[in-house]
C-alpha cells in the first residue's frame, strides 16, 4: 500500500484539565473528576497534579482520596465535555475530512491528501496543536505515523504536551523498547499469557517467529502478535457520518423528463462534487444517484468505481450509466442528486496510476460496454483541465466555460433556472 500518514490527537487529562482552565483557582492543584470521594464511585480522571500521587481512571474515589486527602473532587459534567469536545472536532476538520473520533478527546486523522495545503505531517501536528492550544486553552499530545497502531502509541509516548513522529521504517526500532501491553490489541488477559512465556518488551516479542507465536496463541491471534510487534496495520480512519460523503442534489422549480436538461444537471453536479473531493485531498470510491419523481418517489443507485476518482467527468459518467440503469421510464423528476463515497486520501494513489499487482475491483459496467468503467487512462488530463476551469468559474465567474454539448443549445424557461441554481456556489 502507498504510504499514509495517520495523526492520533489525544487531549491531556481532558475533564480536569477543561475544569481547570474553567476555574483558575485549581490550576496546578491535584483534581480528580468522578464525583463525591465518599461516594462509591470511581475516578474518570485525574490531573498529572493528582497522577503524581498514584491516582489514576477508574481507582475508587475512597482511595483516590486516602492518597491525597487534599486534593479537588469534582462531579463529571458530561455537557461541557461534549461542548469542548465539538470544539476540538471542528478544528480537526479543518486539516481533513477524514476525522475518525474515537473518544470525546481523541481521534484519529487521516493527513495523506493534506500535504500539499498544510505542510508535513508533523507541521499539520504542530498547527492541530496550537489551534487547540490558542481557540481551547487545552494542551494535546499528537502521534504522527504511518498507521493507527503507530501513531496511537506515539501520542501516549511524551504526555502531556507531547508531539512524537514515527518515520516509515523506524516501526520496528520505536516499538522495541516498550512494553507490549502498549499495543493496539493486547489487552491486560494477554500481556499476562505473553508475561508467563517470558514476552515481556515488544522487543521480545519480536524475537519470536511466527509460527512459534500461532503455536502458542492460535492462528488468527498469532498472527496479530507477529504484525502488531512489527507496527503493521492497515486499518482506514472511518470517518464519523457528516464525512462520510461528498455531494449534491437539485429539487427543480418544475419537473424534468428530457434526458439532456438531466445530463445537463448531473454534470454540474458531478463537477462540483468533484472540485470538493479535491479540495478535501479526497478520492471517492463508490457514486450513488438519487431520484425522485413528481409523486414523490424515491429511489438510490450506487455502485463501485472500478478506480477511485476525484475527476467529475468519470463521476457524472457513472451517474449517468446508474441512471440508464435504474429502470427509471421517462417519467418526469423532481430531484436528481448525485454524491461520493467511500473517501480515502488521495495522496494514497489514484486508480489512473495503474500500479502493478494491486488488487482492483472490476467495474460494474464494463462488462456492458458502458462509459463508467472506461476510460480512466484519460483522468488525469480530465483532472487537469477541470481544475483549470474551476479556476477560470472562480476568477471569472461561473458563465465563462461551458460545455461544448450545452452550448447554442436552446435555452428553456426551466433549464435557465436549474442552470442558475447550480453554478453558483
Ligand atoms: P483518556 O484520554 O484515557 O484520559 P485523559 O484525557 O484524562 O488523560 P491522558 O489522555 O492525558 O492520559 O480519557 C479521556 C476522558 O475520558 C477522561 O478525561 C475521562 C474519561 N474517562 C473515564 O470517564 N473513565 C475512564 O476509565 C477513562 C480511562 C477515561
Ligand atoms: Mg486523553
Amino acid at each position: 500500500m502507498a504510504e499514509r500518514w495517520i495523526l492520533h490527537v489525544d487531549m491531556d487529562a481532558f475533564y480536569a484539565s477543561v475544569e481547570q482552565r474553567d476555574r483558575p483557582e485549581l490550576r496546578g492543584k491535584p483534581v480528580v473528576v468522578g464525583g463525591d470521594p465518599r461516594s462509591r464511585g470511581v475516578v474518570s480522571t485525574a490531573s498529572y497534579e493528582a497522577r503524581a500521587f498514584g491516582i489514576h481512571s477508574a481507582m475508587p474515589l475512597a482511595q483516590a482520596r486516602r492518597l491525597c486527602p487534599q486534593a479537588v473532587f469534582l462531579p463529571v459534567d458530561m455537557g461541557r465535555y461534549r461542548r469542548v469536545s465539538n470544539q476540538l472536532e471542528a478544528i480537526l476538520l479543518r486539516f481533513t475530512p477524514l476525522v475518525e473520533r474515537l473518544a470525546l478527546d481523541e481521534a484519529y486523522l487521516d493527513v495523506t491528501g493534506s500535504q500539499r495545503l498544510f505542510g508535513s505531517p508533523a507541521d499539520i501536528a504542530r498547527a492541530i496543536k496550537q489551534a487547540i492550544r490558542q481557540e481551547l486553552s487545552l494542551t494535546a499530545s499528537v502521534g504522527v505515523a504511518p498507521n493507527k497502531l503507530l501513531a496511537k502509541v506515539a501520542s501516549d509516548l511524551h504526555k502531556p504536551d507531547g508531539l512524537v513522529v514515527v518515520e516509515p521504517g523506524q516501526a520496528e526500532a520505536f516499538l522495541a523498547p516498550l512494553p507490549v501491553g502498549r499495543l493496539w490489541g493486547i489487552g491486560k488477559v494477554t500481556a499476562r499469557r505473553l508475561a508467563a512465556v517470558g514476552v515481556q518488551t515488544v522487543s521480545d516479542l519480536q524475537s519470536w517467529p511466527l509460527s512459534r507465536l500461532q503455536r502458542e496463541f492460535g492462528v488468527r491471534q498469532g498472527e496479530e502478535l507477529w504484525r502488531a510487534a512489527r507496527g503493521l496495520d492497515s486499518r482506514p480512519v472511518e470517518t464519523t457520518d457528516r464525512v462520510k460523503s461528498i455531494g449534491r442534489e437539485e429539487t427543480f422549480a418544475s419537473d424534468i423528463r428530457d434526458c439532456r436538461e438531466l445530463y445537463a444537471v448531473w454534470r454540474a453536479q458531478s463537477d462540483d462534487v468533484a472540485r470538493r473531493l479535491r479540495r478535501a485531498g479526497c478520492l471517492a470510491s463508490v457514486v450513488t444517484i438519487k431520484l425522485r419523481d413528481s409523486a414523490f418517489h424515491t429511489i438510490t443507485r450506487q455502485c463501485t468505481l472500478p478506480h477511485p476518482t476525484d475527476v467529475g467527468r468519470e463521476i457524472c459518467r457513472t451517474a449517468q450509466a446508474l441512471f440508464e440503469q435504474s429502470g427509471w421510464q421517462g417519467r418526469p423528476l423532481r430531484l436528481i442528486g448525485v454524491s461520493a463515497e467511500g473517501l480515502r486520501p488521495a495522496d494514497a494513489g489514484r486508480g489512473d496510476d495503474s500500479r502493478a499487482g494491486e488488487p482492483r475491483q472490476l467495474s460494474l459496467f464494463a462488462a456492458a460496454g458502458s462509459a463508467a468503467g472506461g476510460d480512466s487512462a484519460a483522468a488525469p488530463r480530465w483532472r487537469k483541465v477541470e481544475e483549470a476551469v474551476a479556476r477560470l468559474q472562480e476568477r471569472m465567474g461561473p458563465g465563462v466555460v461551458v460545455p461544448a454539448s450545452e452550448w447554442g443549445q436552446e435555452a428553456s424557461r426551466k433549464r435557465r433556472e436549474f442552470r442558475e441554481r447550480i453554478y453558483r456556489f
